[in-house]
């Protein structure tokens, strides 16, 4: 949950990065952490524990923004193991998570492991006691320059099939497209949320 000290008029918001093994989470934080001009504005990107690319913990990236007039809000964006067999450590980094951007493998061979990894998230979030319906949360449908992909219809269609749809981007992470226009919108969703909710401690 979104933690907002009233005194130093700071608020803490908390999104993590989730998805398939290798569908480009961390390539999301690498491109973030790259482009992101101002050094006041972001912290070091801390990749814990990695073993040839692949994520064994989690990577921790803070940038801040005065997003809200009078408030600093500091961004902490995490991603997630992505390899099945990492589940606790799944569950340890969705605790008190405020925003989700769900990064899915456009490759056709990669959908049921999309599918599977979004009904782990849901899984997940309930047992942590929270509602995907309840958490602001956006699709970037990454590796758009691969050959075999589906089509984007496709995707949605498997992904963003609820009632409410959420936004969604296509993306090629590792030249930071999509990657932006992801954070972007997740962190509007959220500052809204927070503005709705009048500026309360959730
Ligand atoms: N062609 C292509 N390669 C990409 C893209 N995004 C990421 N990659 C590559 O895909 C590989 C996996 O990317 P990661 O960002 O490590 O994937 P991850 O989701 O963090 O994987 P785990 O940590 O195992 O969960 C890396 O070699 C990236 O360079 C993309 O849009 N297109
Ligand atoms: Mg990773």
């Amino acid at each position: 949950m979104a933690i907002i000290n009233q005194a130093t008029k700071e608020l803490q918001v908390k999104i993590v990065y989730y998805g398939p093994g290798k569908g480009g989470k961390t390539t999301n934080l690498e491109q973030v952490h790259a482009n992101v001009q101002n050094v006041h504005e972001k912290g070091k990107l801390v990749s814990l524990a990695t073993s040839s690319d692949r994520t064994l913990f989690f990577d921790f990236l803070p940038i801040e923004a005065m997003a809200i007039k009078g408030f600093k809000t500091k961004f902490q964006l995490y991603t997630v193991p992505g390899q099945v067999i990492y589940n606790t450590t799944r569950q340890l980094v969705l605790r008190g998570v405020d925003g989700i951007v769900f990064v899915a493998d456009s490759q056709y061979e990669k959908m049921a492991e999309n599918v599977e990894s979004f009904q782990n998230l849901e899984d997940n979030l309930k047992s942590l006691k929270m509602n995907i319906a309840d958490i602001p949360y956006v699709l970037q449908y990454n590796k758009r320059d691969m050959a075999n992909i589906a089509p984007v219809e496709y995707m949605e269609f498997l992904l963003n099939n609820r009632e409410v749809q959420v936004p969604s981007f296509s993306g090629v992470a590792s030249k930071s497209e999509g990657v932006f226009e992801s954070l972007n919108m997740i962190t509007r969703m959220l500052l809204n949320k927070f503005i709705n909710e009048g500026g309360r401690k959730q």
